[in-house]
């Protein structure tokens, strides 16, 4: 009796699980024939919206990319702008697949938030930014200022902790939103403003003087920026995980939207072959399509072509690459290998 017992609690857990494998929302999102993605429309370079009213950005690309490698089509995109305050609520009730804004990959989100990070695809770290004229170049001089910071973020909470440990006092000015932050710091309610130095060359050129601002050279936090999912679907951050993974193994091999096609035809290379879905099921065991990160690299282009696109020298934010140089040029980007 009690092993009839047993035997069916195991079968119903077996039943279970399976089931709930099923519901993996890679399916789903194959089902539903598009990505529903939570972006940032406020921070160019990252995510905002053209004068066209097309998204765009390194986060919008990189949804991008995730469209094409499990829909084949880079355009098999919604877009969610998402408020810093909204964006983990918008993942728990499943209003977005996946969370592609500039969010900071910490402990707590991980874990009691309910979110799993895919590798992070910007290191940064969070800086301030004084007029030129303030007298502000040190954390020191911060003391007794007024600091703009926006609420719902780690900006937040990395600003309290390293300048109450530095015993620096100062007198925060909370904004729920980034473009009342910058009007405000712009008109002078603040004496620096502080967030992702990233968000602040790139919110930086709505001020009405760039020039007449500067970043200060302290970095006071760690801001592992990348795409997070809902935490138990294991199936789904696989997925995201490896498109990312492809995208930076690509450049690693040299491989770009430009030459993908004819490298997939004639590179002898076992492990690009594997990666572009020309040899063994390594793509499709990922739960991508067969040639899914061929399409990713093919539509959206290989990290360094992102990068560039968005962010590079050609653009007006000109980010130097730095920590988000492949581990082969002294950066942190390394990918593990498509075997
Ligand atoms: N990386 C930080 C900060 C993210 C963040 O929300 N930064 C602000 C300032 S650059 C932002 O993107 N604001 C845009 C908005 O409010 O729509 C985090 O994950 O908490």
């Amino acid at each position: 009796m009690r092993k009839l017992f047993v035997l069916m609690a195991l079968l119903s857990l077996f039943f279970a699980s399976t089931a709930f494998a099923q519901l993996s929302l890679l399916d789903e999102i194959k089902l539903r024939g598009t990505l529903v993605c939570g972006v940032n429309d406020k921070l160019p370079g990252f995510g905002s919206v053209s004068a066209a009213g097309e998204f765009e950005g390194f986060d919008v690309d990189t949804c991008r990319a995730i469209a094409a490698a499990v829909l084949g089509d880079a355009n098999a995109v919604e877009f969610r702008p998402l408020s810093a305050q909204e964006r983990f609520t918008a993942v728990q009730t499943g209003e977005v697949d996946v969370l592609i804004r500039n969010t900071t990959w910490t402990s707590s989100r991980d874990t009691s938030v309910g979110l799993n990070f895919a590798p992070t695809t910007f290191y940064d770290g969070q800086g301030f930014m004084a007029r030129k004229d303030s007298g502000i170049s040190t954390l020191a001089d911060l003391e007794g200022r007024r600091i703009c910071v926006q609420s719902g973020t780690t900006t937040e909470l990395n600003l309290a902790d390293v300048l109450g440990a530095l015993q620096i006092s100062f007198t925060p000015v909370v904004f729920e939103n980034a473009d009342q932050l910058t009007a405000a710091y712009d008109e002078g309610a603040c004496d620096a403003w502080t967030t992702d130095k990233s968000g602040l060359v790139s919110r930086s050129t709505s001020l009405r003087d760039p020039g007449a601002h500067q970043i200060l050279a302290a970095t006071i936090s760690k801001e592992p920026l990348g795409p997070a999912v809902l935490d138990g679907d294991d199936k789904w951050y696989d997925a995201v995980k490896w498109v990312v993974f492809g995208l930076i193994t690509a450049e690693e091999f040299g491989i770009n939207s430009g030459n993908v096609e004819s490298v997939a035809a004639e590179s002898q290379n076992p492990s690009v072959r594997r990666m572009l879905g020309v040899e063994g099921d390594n793509v499709e065991a990922i739960g991508l399509r067969s040639d899914g990160i061929l399409q990713a690299i093919m539509q959206v282009g290989n990290y360094a072509e992102i990068y560039n696109r968005n962010l590079g020298p050609e653009t007006q934010f000109n980010v130097p690459r730095g920590l988000n140089s492949l581990y082969t040029d002294g950066g942190l980007l390394y990918a593990p290998p498509f075997r």
